[in-house]
């Protein structure tokens, strides 16, 4: 059955120039872009999209990272999708992630890592309603 997840291309990967190459593969692996947007993240936005790693020892770094550059935010389709940009994208850490995944191919670090994708089918519908109305979600698709 056709899903959706939401990833983001966080600022490492704006900065860097590798929207393009990023998104082509995400197009290759057979996703297809419902909702695709660029946004600078506020540091309250960030936040509460994080909100779940309020108490780890990165937080504060992670939503400075977040907020330093634009993100572009997209919400994908396909089957399986959840899982299967789970495997695209690779490990947290790029130095776990397998040959051939986004992060191992790009990250630097566990926090300039690229690429976020939502890691349930649950979190995808929260993460998606996060950033786009239902009318993003469905003008594109009808
Ligand atoms: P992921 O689902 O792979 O994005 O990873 P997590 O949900 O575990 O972590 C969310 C984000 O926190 C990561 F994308 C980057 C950041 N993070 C750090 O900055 N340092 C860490 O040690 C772990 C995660």
């Amino acid at each position: 059955m056709k899903e959706r997840t939401l990833a983001i291309l966080k600022p490492d990967c704006i900065k860097r120039k590798l929207a393009g190459e990023v998104i082509s593969r995400l197009i290759a692996e057979g996703f297809d872009i419902i909702a695709m947007k660029m946004i600078k993240l506020t540091r309250e936005t960030a936040g509460a999209f994080y909100a779940v790693h309020k108490e780890r020892s990165f937080y504060d770094d992670l939503v400075k990272f977040m907020t330093e550059y634009r993100v572009v935010v997209l919400a994908l389709e396909k089957e399986n999708a959840v899982v299967d940009l789970r495997k695209v994208i690779g490990a947290t850490d790029p130095a776990m992630a397998d040959e051939g995944t986004v992060r191992k191919m790009f990250a630097e670090s566990k926090q300039r890592n690229i690429i976020h994708a939502s890691d349930s089918i649950e979190n995808a519908a929260i993460e998606m309603a996060f950033f786009f109305s239902t009318k993003e979600l469905t003008e594109n698709n009808s």
